[in-house]
C-alpha cells in the first residue's frame, strides 16, 4: 500500500491540502486527482503543489471505524458555535480551552492571523496551545477508506443528501484522530469560503455536524484537537496522528 499526499500553497500561505492510501495500480489516477483538486481550488491558485508518494508495508495498516454521524439543527453561525461549546464541554473540555480554541480558529489560528496547514493541539483542562509548530500545527495524516467501505458510506451519505468530499475526509479524518490516545475531542470548521459546516468529534458522541460554524465567505478556520495531559507522551500522539498508517474498513451510522 501507499500514502499520496498532496499540499497546495501560495507565498508559503497554505492553500488546501488532501491525501488518499491505496495500491500500486492507483497511484496514476489519485495523482490526477490530487493535482486537478489542487488546481481547481476554490481559495484561489495555487503557486507551488507538492505531490508525496511513500510505500507502507502492509504490517503498518492498522483498521478502523468511521464515528457515528449526526446533524444538529442551528440557524446561523452563532447558534452553531453555542452548540459546538457545548459538545465539547459535555466531551470534558473546560470551558475556557474550548473558548479559547473557537476564537482561535475564528481569528485565525496561525501566527500571522492565517490559517494553518495542520491543527492546534489544546490542552482540554487549561487551553494551553501545544502543537511545537504555531504556524504549521499537527496534521492528521495518512488515511482513508477502504473501497468497499467507501461505496457503502457513499450510499448511506447520499440518502441523507450528504455525499460530498467534505463530509466523507471529514469522517475519515475524524476516525483517525479519535483513535489517537489522549484525545477527548476534535472540532473543525472549514476553510473553504463556500462551505460554513463544521463538526464536534468525540469518542462518544460520535460526529456531530452544525450546518453554520462561520459565516458564509469566511476563510479563516481549520481544526482544533483537545487532548488530556495526565500521563500522555506528546510526542508519542503527535507521531501517531502524522505517521501512523490507518484504513477505514467499517462505516458508522448515519443519523442525518
Ligand atoms: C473541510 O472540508 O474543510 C472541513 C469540512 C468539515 C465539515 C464537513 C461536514 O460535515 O459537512
Ligand atoms: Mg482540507
Ligand atoms: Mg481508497
Ligand atoms: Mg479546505
Amino acid at each position: 500500500m501507499y500514502s499520496i499526499r498532496m499540499h497546495a500553497s501560495r507565498q508559503g500561505a497554505h492553500l488546501s491540502g488532501a491525501e488518499r492510501l491505496g495500491g500500486r495500480q492507483d497511484l496514476e489516477s489519485l495523482a490526477a486527482a490530487l493535482l486537478r483538486r489542487a488546481l481547481e481550488h476554490p481559495r484561489g491558485e495555487a503557486e507551488q503543489i507538492v505531490l508525496t508518494v511513500e510505500a507502507l508495508p502492509a504490517e503498518a495498516v492498522a483498521s478502523g471505524r468511521l464515528p457515528d454521524l449526526t446533524t444538529l439543527c442551528v440557524a446561523d453561525y452563532r447558534q452553531g458555535r453555542q452548540a459546538a461549546l457545548r459538545l465539547l464541554v459535555a466531551a470534558g473540555v473546560r470551558e475556557v480551552a474550548a473558548s479559547l480554541a473557537i476564537e482561535a480558529l475564528a481569528q485565525g489560528a496561525s501566527p500571522t492571523g492565517g490559517n494553518m496547514r495542520g491543527a492546534m493541539l489544546v490542552d482540554a483542562d487549561s487551553g494551553e496551545r501545544l502543537e511545537p509548530d504555531r504556524a504549521r500545527g499537527v496534521r492528521a495524516s495518512r488515511m482513508d477508506l477502504a473501497p468497499g467501505a467507501e461505496l457503502q458510506l457513499r450510499l448511506r451519505l447520499a440518502e441523507r443528501g450528504l455525499d460530498n468530499p467534505h463530509v466523507r475526509e471529514a469522517l475519515v479524518l475524524a476516525a483517525k484522530v479519535l483513535s489517537a490516545p489522549g484525545v477527548v475531542a476534535e472540532l473543525c470548521w472549514s476553510d473553504d469560503p463556500d462551505y460554513t459546516a463544521g463538526y464536534v468529534a468525540t469518542p462518544f458522541g460520535g460526529y456531530q455536524r452544525m450546518p453554520h460554524l462561520k459565516p458564509a465567505g469566511e476563510e479563516r478556520g481549520g481544526r482544533a484537537f483537545f487532548i488530556r495531559r495526565a500521563g500522555l507522551d506528546l510526542p508519542a500522539l503527535i507521531d501517531y496522528l502524522e505517521h501512523a498508517a490507518l484504513l477505514i474498513t467499517e462505516v458508522g451510522r448515519i443519523n442525518g
